[in-house]
């Protein structure tokens, strides 16, 4: 956690944060680690009685914790123990269920501080998990980092084939398309995705993400861009997207 806590300070992604603050996001990455969505919660059975990511991640933010440290040094930090111990066989999908579960409570009050004030849009930004994938955490926390800045998000979910992009494209005309995927098997989709969108809007921009999509793939595919920080996006659209509009 503390490699991760200097890698994301070093690249501007998060603060210098306090013993105290540090105490608290571990506690939210353990309860994302263990599937403890509230309070409440039976599940875990150790962890009965005590407080869940939801009432943490509250707290955090009551005791005036960035929002961004909230979320990568609470939340991705406990969700990445959940993908390790998934892949050593350590846990199984049930488990990995929950924790989406007390992610998704938590993220839920990260959500408004993500929410832009201003009044218009920088444009619109057509967002889905590509056709075959149901994982859709880092598409919202994505979709969360470009609301906050500005842009408008069309949420199609997740499975979305190439001709759902293609439909929302047409009802909404927006400058970009963000596609995500988490499965080595519904990579293949992304690339018939990106494809189709190309043919038909060759002007609209497309991000690709996901953990296995690497640079390379990203290029091969014929997408413009890849990262797996969601900042890097919101940095793309500024950069490329929103300075030639019009
Ligand atoms: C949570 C999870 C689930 C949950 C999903 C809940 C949900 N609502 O999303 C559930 C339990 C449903 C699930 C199901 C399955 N899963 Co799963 N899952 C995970 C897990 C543990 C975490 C994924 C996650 O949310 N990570 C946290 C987020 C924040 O990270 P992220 O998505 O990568 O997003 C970040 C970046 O990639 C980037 N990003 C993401 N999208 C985009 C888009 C753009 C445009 C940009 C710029 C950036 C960007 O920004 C994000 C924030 O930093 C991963 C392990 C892992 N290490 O990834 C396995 C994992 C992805 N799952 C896996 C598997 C095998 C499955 C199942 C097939 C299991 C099964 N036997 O049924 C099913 C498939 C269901 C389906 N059809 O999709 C494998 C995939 C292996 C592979 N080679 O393909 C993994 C890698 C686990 C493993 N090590 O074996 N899973």
């Amino acid at each position: 956690m503390w490699l991760w806590h200097e890698r994301l300070f070093r690249s501007g992604c998060t603060t210098r944060t306090d013993k105290k603050m540090d105490d608290l996001f571990k506690k939210i990455a353990l309860c994302v680690e263990r599937g403890k969505v509230k309070a409440e919660s039976r599940y875990p059975p150790e962890l009965k009685g005590q407080e869940g990511a939801d009432e943490l991640t509250k707290k955090a933010l009551d005791q005036g914790s960035q929002p961004r440290d909230i979320l990568n040094l609470g939340l991705i930090s406990g969700m990445q123990r959940v993908g390790e111990k998934f892949k050593n066989n350590e846990i199984y999908l049930p488990d990995v269920l929950v924790s989406a579960k007390a992610m998704s409570a938590a993220m839920e009050h990260l959500k408004p501080y993500f929410k832009s004030g201003e009044v218009e849009h920088k444009g619109q930004i057509v967002m889905g998990t590509v056709a075959g994938d149901l994982h859709d955490i880092g598409k919202k926390i994505v979709a969360m980092f470009l609301e906050g800045s500005g842009w408008e998000v069309i949420d199609c979910g997740v499975d979305v084939t190439p001709q759902d992009f293609i439909l929302a494209i047409r009802k909404n005309n927006p400058l970009a398309v963000g596609m995500s995927a988490l499965l080595t098997t519904t990579m293949v989709n992304m690339r018939e995705a990106v494809r189709t969108i190309k043919s038909q809007f060759p002007k609209v921009k497309i991000l690709v993400g996901g953990a296995p999509i690497t640079h390379k793939f990203s290029q091969s595919i014929g997408a413009d861009m890849t990262s797996d920080h969601p900042q890097e996006a919101v940095e793309y659209l500024e950069n490329s997207v929103s300075k030639n509009k019009g």
